[in-house]
């Protein structure tokens, strides 16, 4: 959810001022962001961890279905890349003692992106302890039979208090550490080739209206990819047959050689045979002139 302080837990952490928490009104977080810190586990070992800051649902700007993009596609390269999670922290302020809608929304839709089976590698954790009387606050509703969550712990999913201390936060990762990293749900879907939209986060957060945009908006990409692959198959046709065309020419070309060839030839030939004709016409006609009268006659 946007505003539960998901910003401030991870720069209460890592640091890195490049983390920006929101101030006034408005939602802040518009894009996901990475933050490093070395976590010094309470085993003694070092570990390099990476904080994912998210926006939250219930933005004051983007729609939840805006929101429910900009993770799936930062979730979706991550599982290229092979890259695994250790676990996901979900942080609700104490001080929202009634579920709205789009709080109960959200949580339906946080679920389906993680996935029942992954469950024990989620960290749900109330904060603003300190903005409120302990006594007048019911977080019962959200544990006991019936609460809203009591179905993820009864899964795997583990419950803390935050108090907002560094300490604090630092209890919750070494928790995680320790967890068998997973992929989510909604990266398994997507890279099934589901799109986000028939997914179960998206179909927890897409309205009916903006399901049928999306599809429409994915019948239209197909339209567009089939005009360009008959645009492609025709462009291959043409250049074939301009090749097949300048293959015939040059056959032509060729034989148009050959036939002149020939026609040289024959040429040559006849003039040779003229020639030598020439040439035994005269030897005969010498012949005669020179040979003995046959009679002399007086
Ligand atoms: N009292 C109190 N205020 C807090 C706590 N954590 C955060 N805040 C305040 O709540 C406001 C929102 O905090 P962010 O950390 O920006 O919340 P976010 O969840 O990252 O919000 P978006 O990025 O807008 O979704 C800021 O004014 C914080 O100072 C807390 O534990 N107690
Ligand atoms: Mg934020």
């Amino acid at each position: 959810m946007t505003g539960v302080g998901k910003s401030t837990f991870i720069r209460n952490l890592t640091e890195d001022d490049d983390v920006k928490i929101g101030a006034g009104l408005n939602s802040c977080t518009k894009d996901v962001k990475t933050a490093k810190m070395v976590h010094r586990a309470a085993d003694g070992q070092s570990y390099d961890v990476y904080l994912v800051d998210t926006p939250g649902f219930d933005d004051t700007e983007l729609s939840d279905s805006d929101i429910l993009s900009t993770l799936a596609n930062w979730l979706s390269l991550q599982h290229e890349r092979a890259l695994k999670l250790s676990g996901l922290i979900y942080l609700h302020r104490i001080t929202d003692d009634r579920m709205t809608g789009s709080a109960v929304r959200n949580l339906i839709m946080m679920r389906n992106l993680c996935g029942e089976e992954n469950m024990q590698n989620v960290v749900l954790v109330t904060t603003r302890w300190e903005t409120v009387v302990a006594e007048e606050n019911e977080h019962g509703g959200l544990l006991a039979p019936g609460g809203f969550w009591h179905g993820m712990i009864q899964q795997g999913a583990t419950y803390t208090q935050y108090n907002g201390t560094t300490e604090a936060a630092t209890a919750i990762i070494d928790r995680l550490i320790h967890q068998a990293p997973i992929y989510l749900a909604i990266q398994q879907e997507l890279s099934q080739g589901k799109s986000i939209n028939e997914t179960a986060a998206g179909q927890a957060v897409f309205t009916e209206m903006e399901k049928k945009a999306l599809e429409l908006q994915l019948a239209e990409e197909e339209l567009r990819r089939e005009a360009e692959r008959m645009a492609e198959q025709a462009a291959r046709s043409a250049e074939l047959l301009a090749e097949e065309g300048r293959r015939q020419e040059e056959l032509l070309a060729a034989a148009q050689r050959e036939a002149e060839a020939m026609q040289r030839i024959q040429e040559e030939e006849r003039q040779k045979l003229q020639e030598s004709i020439a040439a035994m016409e005269a030897q005969v006609s010498q012949r005669r002139r020179s040979r003995s009268p046959d009679c002399v006659v007086m």
